[in-house]
């Protein structure tokens, strides 16, 4: 079994590509990212040597390369490759559009050209929208998205169902919660929070802390994916979370806990302009029908994932002073001015 896996340098999908180097020791990943900011080909240092692994860096939305990758035996694709951060689409979006949008396409293109057997778009609970205090995201919910990151998602997913439709492509979509873990890169809440927290910085919270995220460990979401690919029945959309919500101040002091730093650490700053409330996802459709269950519970996911950005300070320290400092200060300047 051959898979092309893309953004595979990145935070999930450089999990994934390790995690199915594992559980299917015959296939062959090759593994195409175009190493934007967000990707690091340390994430998969430990299988640079091994065969079944091949790393191309491209573009997504370069649908002559996506063609001739593919047209080499490619049975199975896997989209994770996007720009995946909600405040960044909020400064630039136009390349949102580009990698979401017409990348997907690009991809789809091929898929269908060379008769992939499989096309699986990772997509996220975000395309959903957001949710009172009751309820749950179901497969069911209408998409409604609320930054221009969500929407550039939803507006993927919708081409991903077209191709199904129109042209018969066997796909899937997944969406899942919140992922947390080793390699996510430390412009996202929990990592952040980590490494500021370490350095005894400033912890930028917006607006009250009190919205709401369903957190899954990235090695679940994984797992979910895998059975996707070889047991989700084609045209059907999975959503993908371990009912694990949690307010984003719970998840502060949870952390300055266990490092055993100060609240005062803790800043509120100007809120997120689009700032979605809360997020909840109802897994039983992948949970009754593939049999899918998540093996990590937050508490023992938080753990396994503090301990391990201790023992990996300089994968962090290093990405945070090339490829990440310019723009924290560009994104957080304002935010914390009128604050103490
Ligand atoms: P990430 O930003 O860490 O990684 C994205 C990867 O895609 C990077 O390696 C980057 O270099 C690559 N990439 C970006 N543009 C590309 C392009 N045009 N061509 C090729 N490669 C490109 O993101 P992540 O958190 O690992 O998310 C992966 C996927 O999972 C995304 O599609 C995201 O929408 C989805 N998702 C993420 C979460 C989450 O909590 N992080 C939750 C649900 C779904
Ligand atoms: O500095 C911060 N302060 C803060 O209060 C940051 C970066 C975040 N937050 C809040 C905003 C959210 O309520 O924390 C929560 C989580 O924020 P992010 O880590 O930016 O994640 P979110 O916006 O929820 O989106 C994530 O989950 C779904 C991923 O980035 C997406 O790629 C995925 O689709």
């Amino acid at each position: 079994m051959k898979l092309l896996v893309t953004g595979g340098a990145g935070f999930i999908g450089s999990n994934f590509v390790l995690y199915m180097l594992q559980q299917h020791r015959d296939y062959e990943i090759v593994n195409v990212d175009a190493l934007t900011y967000a990707g690091n080909l340390e994430n998969i240092k430990a299988i640079e040597q091994n065969p079944k692994h091949t790393f191309v860096k491209a573009d997504i939305c370069d649908a002559a390369k996506m063609d001739e990758l593919i047209g080499q035996g490619v049975d199975i694709v896997v989209n994770f490759a996007a720009e995946s951060h909600v405040d960044r689409s909020i400064l630039e979006p136009d390349v949102f559009v580009k990698t979401n949008v017409l990348g997907t396409q690009a991809l789809l293109d091929a898929a269908k050209k060379h008769n992939v057997t499989k096309f699986v778009q990772v997509s996220t609970d975000e395309v959903y929208g957001t949710l009172g205090e009751t309820g749950l995201f179901t497969e069911e919910t209408p998409l409604t998205p609320n930054s221009p990151y969500s929407a550039s998602k939803a507006g993927g997913d919708l081409l991903v169902r077209a191709y199904q439709e129109t042209f018969g492509l066997p796909v899937n979509i997944t969406r899942c919660s919140n992922n947390y873990g080793p390699y996510q890169f430390p412009e996202k809440l929990i990592p952040l929070i980590i490494s500021k927290a370490l350095n005894d910085q400033p912890l930028p919270v917006y607006g009250d802390g009190l919205n709401i995220r369903d957190w899954l460990y990235v090695e679940d979401h994984c797992s979910a994916i895998d059975l996707v690919i070889h047991e989700g029945v084609n045209g059907e959309v999975y959503n993908i979370g371990g009912n694990n919500e949690r307010t984003n101040l719970h998840i502060i002091r949870t952390i300055l806990e266990q490092l055993g730093k100060p609240e005062s650490l803790i800043t509120y700053v100007q809120e997120r302009p689009g700032h979605d409330r809360r997020y909840g996802i109802d897994p039983a459709k992948i949970m009754t029908e593939l049999g899918w269950k998540p093996k990590h519970n937050f508490e023992t996911g938080i753990r396994e994932t503090i301990a391990w950005y201790l023992d990996n300070k300089e994968w962090w320290t290093r990405i945070q002073s090339v490829k990440y400092e310019p723009y924290y200060a560009k994104q957080y300047s304002q935010r914390f001015e009128g604050t103490q």
